[in-house]
């Protein structure tokens, strides 16, 4: 038969379960709270794709000053053929090839090589593949640009691809399939493509 603890004895093991209370109150729920607030809550997660597509809102804007047209998409010059994605498909296949269109004309990596070319204009900063990748030590906590086969993609904060449809120009409201009579650009918020109410886009509801 062991022999009952000392009351010095019950006072420590006191001491460290009241430490280590303090401790879980103190560091770990505010830190699981942060962590909540940055990476799950609606309001942080949506203001942070807000904050992205305005990037590339502006940089299209100042493709448009320096090309005098939005980047298509599809490209009537190819035969209105949208680039293929793998994995996507149906209407929404068009809209994900655009963020291929939006990284071709935006990072400076014109040739698809995964870096910033010689001489070419970057529109976005830290947009081409290899300022997003971790082999070069520096990469952005959230991505802004991935890969898939062979294709490189402009992501959003959430690492889907950004939506991006734009009209030839002289298309009449008949013709215009975009919502904008500029260029639609949207992400699809939580990841599902097919429910437009969580959306966040540059148009309003019509
Ligand atoms: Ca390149």
């Amino acid at each position: 038969m062991s022999a009952p603890n000392s009351p010095s004895q019950n006072s420590a093991s006191g001491c460290w379960v009241w430490f280590f209370g303090l401790v879980l109150t103190c560091v770990f729920v505010p830190w699981l709270l942060l962590n909540w607030v940055k990476y799950a809550h609606p309001g942080y997660r949506n203001d942070q794709i807000r904050h992205f597509l305005a990037e590339i809102d502006a940089g299209l804007e100042a493709y448009r000053i320096d090309n005098g047209i939005y980047p298509l998409n599809p490209n009537p010059e190819k035969g209105f053929q949208a680039i293929s994605v793998p994995g996507y498909s149906g209407k929404d296949a068009v809209a994900v090839a655009g963020a291929a269109v939006l990284y071709q004309t935006l990072s400076g990596d014109y040739d698809l090589d995964g870096n910033v070319d010689d001489g070419e204009t970057v529109y976005v900063d830290r947009l081409d593949f290899w300022s997003n990748s971790e082999q070069n030590g520096r990469a952005p906590e959230v991505p802004r640009s991935v890969k898939i086969g062979s294709v490189y993609l402009v992501v959003d904060p959430q690492g889907n691809p950004v939506r991006y449809l734009s009209d030839p120009p002289g298309y009449t409201q008949e013709q215009r399939k975009t919502h904008n009579p500029t260029f639609d650009l949207w992400s699809i918020g939580d990841g599902n493509a097919d429910d437009p109410s969580s959306w966040i886009t540059n148009w309003g509801s019509d």
